[in-house]
């Protein structure tokens, strides 16, 4: 069955979020219908889905677990302020989110979006070390190639020329460290590179330049994902942990892609054995049902706030959608969905065959690497001389015409399918991706 598309006089009134809008509106792909590893398309074709949607739909699509329990929750209770005031769910699903963690982490603050996270998470640190007496460390350390989300907070400490170039001065008092990628280094490792670990110890130079008692907290993503999935080198983000403990700084996360099984464990940082003070999440926490992000917050930062009288208000920050009813039904129906059927685990099992597939497409034309960790990959392929991204925007509309939905971005192909996908999905994949590279010019 087609589903017709909207006339072109229609499509005008949308600007389209990060898309090559007079592109996009001159030949429309439009998804009508999800189900399991699969979109259907307007035209009526069925599309794997190698993406999770963008990254978040981790159970797989139309988990009617998840869709009846923020059915009922709508029906008992739209909507519930969360200034002074509070409903059960939100304190359930963040008990629920740090009991994930073991203990690593002892408080959940809730937010609408990975952005929302990220100016949350960047706030808390500033406000703690000036709740500790120290209000000279307001310093915010990102690292090139780095996207934390799209709010100003989050553009200033990233690392994405595009995403920062157009909007300004951005925050002041931010720095980066280098990014961790080098193709004549790391060309086609196969999980961790073993090259690289030394690229934290640029943190001390920061360190040297600007003196630790100006700096708050560095952010980085465990494994850079919209960049073109970047997997840290072994050793750098233990060397990052050591340094920031060396010189009292704070340590964030941004685990948005990472979170939810994404590696392997809840979390990456619990695949890579390395506990930060905040955690960015949001995407897989509801499956992408209901837009909800969280950020996680280390025992002891919590308590640093709970100073002066009890009646006074301790954090001057909140959404008027945190901790939503819906978002918050959403959440704990999808940690369900996950840990009944070892979705928060099962990454591990498949990471071996999917790497496997993954880097068999070595050889290809064009292909100058290949990269993956847990269920994340990347192709990069060389950029057509004076055209970068053309090669790469080809192959995902080609792998789309062919019932694939794939990620790029510059010339790397990315893939997070969702973790309930099968082996056989996992070599259809690549099977497209394949026919689809050798025959791109
Ligand atoms: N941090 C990280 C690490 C992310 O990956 C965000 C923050 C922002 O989340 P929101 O919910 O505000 O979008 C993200 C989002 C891509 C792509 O193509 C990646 C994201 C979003 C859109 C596209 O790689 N990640």
């Amino acid at each position: 069955m087609t589903t017709p598309i909207p006339a072109a006089a229609d499509l005008e009134a949308l600007w389209m979020p990060f898309t090559a809008n007079r592109q996009f509106k001159a030949d429309p792909r439009l998804l009508v219908a999800a189900e399991g590893m699969h979109y259907t398309s307007h035209d009526g074709r069925r599309v794997l889905d190698a993406v999770a949607g963008l990254w978040c739909v981790n159970a797989g699509h139309g988990r009617r677990r998840i869709v009846e329990a923020v059915q009922r929750q709508v029906a008992e209770m739209d909507y519930a302020p969360p200034f002074q005031m509070g409903h059960p769910a939100a304190f359930e699903l963040a008990g629920r989110l740090t009991a994930l963690t073991q203990g690593k982490m002892g408080q959940v603050f809730f937010t609408n979006s990975g952005s929302e996270s990220v100016d949350t998470a960047l706030k808390i640190a500033i406000a703690y070390h000036r709740l500790r007496g120290e209000g000279t460390r307001t310093r915010l350390i990102g690292r090139e190639r780095g996207y934390h989300g799209v709010g100003f907070g989050g553009i200033s400490v990233g690392g994405i020329v595009s995403n920062r170039k157009f909007f300004g001065p951005l925050l002041n008092g931010v720095d980066h460290l280098p990014h961790t990628h080098s193709l004549a280094d790391m060309a086609f490792s196969r999980g961790q590179p073993d090259w690289g670990a030394h690229l934290a110890e640029d943190l001390e130079r920061l360190v040297a330049l600007h003196d630790a008692s100006t700096i708050a907290a560095v952010i980085v993503e465990p494994i850079a994902g919209s960049t073109g999935v970047l997997i840290p080198p072994k050793g750098y983000l233990e060397r990052l942990r050591a340094i920031c403990d060396r010189h009292g700084i704070l340590l964030i996360f941004d685990e948005v892609i990472t979170g939810y099984g994404r590696t392997g464990a809840p979390f990456a940082f619990q695949r890579l054995g390395v506990t930060p003070d905040l955690v960015t999440t949001a995407k897989g926490l509801t499956n992408g049902t209901v837009p909800m992000g969280a950020v996680l917050c280390r025992p002891g930062i919590y308590e640093t706030f709970m100073q002066g009288p009890p009646a006074a208000i301790e954090l001057f920050h909140g959404y008027t959608y945190s901790g939503h009813p819906l978002a918050c039904a959403a959440g704990l129906a999808t940690l369900d969905v996950y840990a009944e059927e070892n979705l928060l685990t099962r990454a591990l099992e498949l990471e071996d065959d999917f790497a496997t597939a993954l880097h068999d497409l070595r050889g290809l034309p064009n292909v100058v690497d290949i990269r993956n960790l847990g269920l994340v990959g990347a192709v990069e392929l060389a950029p057509r001389p004076g055209a970068p991204g053309a090669r790469a925007s080809e192959a995902f509309l080609e792998c789309y015409r062919r019932g694939l939905l794939v990620r790029y971005t510059g010339d790397t192909l990315a893939f997070s399918p969702p973790l309930v996908i099968s082996r056989a999905q996992i070599g259809e994949i690549f099977a497209g991706v394949r026919a689809v590279l050798a025959e791109l010019a």
